[in-house]
């Protein structure tokens, strides 16, 4: 069950606990403080992150070390948490109880902003497009905010952004647990496939959280082929299967992005690759068509846009074997989106923390398309044991390992795709840092 979450806007006359002092608790803290609100910050952390930023602008205010309790909230009517930390603990459930407000910063960005948002939120395919759409609102002439999951806190977008026409949010499904009345003008579910699973009871706990993103939208936008992500007969879909929709494929002769039957681009001349960023590209259609982005700006930016870096990225070619950095894909479901987006034969390089997925959901696409898995990190054992009866699996030690292991097996025509299904914190500061070291160790060898 969702922990309740109350309606309410920012008073001056309440106080506010930022719970967590990340990235998103020193936005909240330096919004709260910057307009004068009364607030305290906690975080138990040896070194929370942001500290020093925080004291070095605000030497006054109090951050507590200590672990959260009853006593430490008694005085508090409402606490804004980090998406990082669940509000599912027996002591979140409490504080809920007693009537004081539990809300997240998307909830202070929902009660501030004035402005037109799109949001967007799925397992797979959010910062694609998220970024995507963002372009196509820029081409047209318009000047774009974006932020959220994708980096940078929203109340920074309203601070540092304030003349923005449009404010696109990628949302997580974390930060919309805490987030009761943002009222998009469109908002879309692009997937639901396994993720987080160490932080919601199952799929559809997750899928209640993600899909709370329509409550207060103008405009659903679903994928008509993941009926997960549903959510009424008025939803605009897209799809790759449907041409009953609104956003789809045709064939005229060759296979194109269309808008109800009229062909806007051919899918060769996108530089994104691959048949799932075809339907993120359909998505940011959708949205961009609700905030009245033109045909021509759109088209602009889909012959444009490249990707993002850590998504199906080429990073070599070495003797006719083709290397490929998607760090990014941190659940199966991305994975598996990878690997059949691939035609050549694979050599898998996987593992990191599963966060409880269920990785024998990969076992179809490693049979028909992968010819030697390396699996490495703190889930490894668990990988080999689901995958070693669908293709040549072994466990190494860690990521330099499994290049060097892949490097003496690859043959020409071969594909080596990184491309892990699981968070990669084990060894990692974040994907990041894991396609980085991908693309040093892939230099090295040529
Ligand atoms: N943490 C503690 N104690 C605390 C606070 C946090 O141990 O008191 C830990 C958390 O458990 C977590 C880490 O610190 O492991 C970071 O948590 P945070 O809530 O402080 O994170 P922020 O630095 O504020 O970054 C968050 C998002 N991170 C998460 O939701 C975990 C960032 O998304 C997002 O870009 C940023 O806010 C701005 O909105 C990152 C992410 O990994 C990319 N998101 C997840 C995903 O995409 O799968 C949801
Ligand atoms: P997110 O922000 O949701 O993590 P990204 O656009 O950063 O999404 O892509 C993350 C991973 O998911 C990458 O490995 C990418 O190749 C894969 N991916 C992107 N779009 C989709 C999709 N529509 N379906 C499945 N996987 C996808």
């Amino acid at each position: 069950m969702q922990t309740m979450i109350h309606q309410q806007s920012i008073h001056a006359d309440q106080s506010y606990l930022v719970v967590g002092l990340g990235l998103t608790g020193y936005s909240v803290a330096s919004y709260l403080l910057k307009h004068g609100y009364r607030c305290v910050v906690q975080d138990d952390r040896e070194q929370p992150p942001y500290l020093q930023q925080l004291l070095q602008q605000y030497p006054q205010v109090e951050v507590i070390r200590q672990p959260l309790s009853e006593s430490l909230v008694a005085a508090i009517d409402c606490l804004v948490v980090s998406p990082g930390l669940s509000i599912r603990s027996a002591l979140m459930k409490k504080v809920a109880e007693s009537g004081r407000r539990i809300i997240g910063d998307i909830e202070l960005f929902a009660e501030a902003v004035t402005q037109p948002v799109l949001a967007i939120t799925g397992s797979n395919g959010k910062s694609t497009v998220t970024e995507l759409v963002s372009e196509m609102i820029a081409a047209d002439g318009k000047k774009v905010a974006v932020g959220g999951n994708i980096g940078v806190p929203a109340l920074d977008l309203l601070e540092q952004q304030a003349d923005a026409d449009f404010y696109v949010l990628e949302l997580s499904s974390f930060q919309l647990e805490t987030t009761s009345s943002l009222k998009p003008l469109a908002a879309t579910v692009l997937n639901i496939s396994e993720d987080h699973m160490d932080r919601y009871q199952d799929l559809q706990d997750y899928q209640a959280c993600k899909k709370s993103i329509y409550t207060h939208a103008r405009n659903c936008i679903s994928n008509q082929d993941d009926s997960r992500t549903h959510y009424n007969d008025d939803d605009i879909r897209f799809s790759l299967t449907s041409d009953q929709v609104d956003f789809h494929l045709v064939q005229q002769p060759e296979t194109m992005l269309a808008i109800r039957g009229q062909g806007l681009i051919k899918v060769a001349e996108l530089k994104l690759k691959g048949r799932h960023n075809w339907a993120n590209c359909l998505a940011a259609m959708a949205l961009a068509e609700k905030v009245g982005v033109s045909t021509a700006a759109m088209k602009k930016a889909l012959k444009n846009y490249a990707g993002l870096a850590h998504r199906t990225q080429w990073v070599a070619d070495i003797n006719q074997v083709s290397w490929i950095n998607d760090s990014k894909a941190t659940n199966p479901g991305a994975t598996v989106a990878a690997i059949e987006g691939i035609d050549e034969p694979i050599i898998l390089l996987a593992g990191g923390q599963g966060k409880g997925a269920d990785m024998s959901q990969l076992c179809e696409a490693l049979k028909a398309h992968v010819k030697q898995v390396y699996v490495f990190g703190e889930d490894a054992p668990s990988m080999l044991a689901d995958w070693q009866h669908c293709t040549a699996v072994q466990k190494v030690d860690d990521l330099q390992q499994a290049v060097s292991s892949a490097a003496q097996m690859a043959k020409a025509g071969d594909v080596v795709l990184l491309s892990p299904a699981c968070a990669s914190f084990d060894q990692y500061s974040g994907f990041a840092a894991r396609g980085e070291h991908f693309c040093e160790l892939v230099g090295a060898l040529s």
